[in-house]
């Protein structure tokens, strides 16, 4: 049996560009994305996962590219209409996105699990290949404050990152395990890459370390583990997460990512403006590919997803 499953793990924005990629250059049977669900949270009586979402809507060609999170095209009736109810209003939820925070919620409350309801509702909008949530059970990324953990959302939307940092824990952790189809893609005789989507590490991937027996069962492995840094230029493309990293005492550097993976990682791929990284990360034993990782538009994303599977030596046709 030719070893050519490709397990890709992903967070939300950058993750899901590369997922698309991938999604883009290998079949459906050759491919299961595994996305975070350490983001997701209760809202207005809505389960909403940012990341599953962010992962759906690039597949289904849905996304706003420009907003980085939600659905292009959107409009703001029901959010204007909560405003005006004096509902909360510091979590923006889109009118098209909201149909699927609702089927989401109503389907799960009839008694499916968040795997069978994201299969569900990524079938529905004619996505072929397997979305797969990390865990069925809540396992929630919470932020240390000095008034205490906040949960994700209430921490980077609600404060917008203000609050000085002090830690980082996934509660829940205890007990939640793998859902089932990773799982299975774990176990899989015909496993041929594990790829690690330009996704924050600490924020993103490490909550789908963290499920029960992951961080096992990939040193397992003996397939190779590809990442794809999240920096460009030193620093995280988007958004205050370095400000975050900065106050854990957490480098944002090259290095720090390939340190932080340890063990794991056999192929870390860098932008060409941190081609200065390349040398030192070589002198640790890794093997390292200097390429464009910024992805503007759907070439750039089958292009990386390309370099990252033939850092694998997986054929894509
Ligand atoms: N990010 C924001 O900065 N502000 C928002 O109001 C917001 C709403 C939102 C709604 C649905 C959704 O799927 C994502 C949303 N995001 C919003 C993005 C989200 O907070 C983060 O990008 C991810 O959790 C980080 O991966």
């Amino acid at each position: 049996m030719s070893a050519k499953h490709v397990l890709a793990l992903s967070g939300g924005v950058g993750g899901a560009k590369l997922a698309a990629g991938l999604a883009a250059v290998l079949p459906p049977e050759d491919l299961t994305i595994v996305v975070n669900t350490g983001d997701d949270f209760e809202h207005l009586g809505l389960t909403i996962c940012p990341d599953i979402d962010s992962v759906t809507y690039a597949l289904a060609g849905l996304n706003d590219t420009q907003r980085g999170w939600g659905v292009k095209d959107e409009t703001w009736q029901a959010m204007a209409m909560l405003k005006a109810l004096g509902e909360a209003d510091w979590f923006n939820l889109g009118d098209r996105d909201m149909g699927m925070h609702i089927a989401r919620s109503w389907r799960m409350r009839e008694g499916e699990s968040l795997s069978a309801v994201t299969a569900r509702l990524t079938r529905e909008l004619g996505i072929a290949h397997a979305i797969v949530p990390m865990s069925d059970a809540p396992l929630r990324t919470q932020v240390g404050t000095a008034e205490g953990w906040l949960d994700f959302q209430r921490y980077f939307v609600a404060e917008q990152c203000r609050p000085v940092a002090t830690g980082i824990r996934f509660a829940g952790k205890a007990g939640a395990k793998p859902s089932a189809e990773f799982a299975r893609a774990l176990a899989r005789d015909d496993l041929g890459a594990i790829v690690v989507c330009p996704s924050n590490p600490y924020l993103s991937v490490d909550p789908i370390l963290a499920v029960e027996g992951v961080r096992a069962a990939l040193e397992a492995r003996k397939v190779p583990l590809i990442a794809v840094s999240p920096l460009v230029g030193g620093t995280a493309l988007k958004g205050p997460l370095a400000k975050l990293l900065g106050e854990l005492g957490q480098p944002v550097s090259n290095r720090a990512i390939a340190d932080h993976y340890g063990d794991l990682l056999d192929h870390l791929i860098i932008d060409e403006a941190d081609a200065a990284d390349a040398g030192d990360l070589r002198g640790t034993g890794l093997s390292v590919t200097v390429t464009g990782t910024v992805m503007c538009d759907a070439g750039d994303r089958e292009r990386l997803a390309r370099v990252a599977l033939s850092a694998a030596r997986i054929e894509t046709g």
